[in-house]
């Protein structure tokens, strides 16, 4: 699965609150291919260009990570939060609510 997201970092891993600064939502090209992992990229050409060089820096674990509607953040629609094995927490906004169901099966199926 692949597509636009925005993300918003709410605790680094270890369940430490991600400081001010750092906070903000940001868009991404997500790209969830090799099932245990989703790498975030700039935009389709940076996936395009760089999905030879991914890493740790721009991944995200999803082994053992749980997505569910964000029920309680009501500043934005078609919200998931992802709490991955290492105790982070984002928020994730979709286009629409196919897409927020098809993030979050996607997601917990793996
Ligand atoms: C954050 C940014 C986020 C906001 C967050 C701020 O500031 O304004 O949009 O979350 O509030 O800290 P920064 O860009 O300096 O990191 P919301 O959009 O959910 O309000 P928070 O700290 O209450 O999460």
């Amino acid at each position: 699965k692949k597509g636009y997201v925005m993300r918003k970092c709410c605790y680094d891993s270890n369940n430490k609150k991600t400081p001010f600064g750092k906070r903000s939502w940001k868009m991404f090209y997500c790209t969830l291919r090799d099932p245990l992992v989703m790498y975030l990229h700039k935009d389709e050409r940076g996936f395009h260009k760089n999905q030879l060089s991914d890493n740790v820096h721009n991944a995200i674990r999803i082994h053992h990570a749980l997505a569910t509607k964000a029920n309680d953040y009501t500043k934005k629609q078609h919200v998931f939060r992802l709490q991955t094995s290492d105790q982070s927490e984002y928020l994730f906004q979709t286009s629409d609510s196919k897409e927020l169901q098809s993030w979050i099966d996607t997601i917990n199926f793996v």
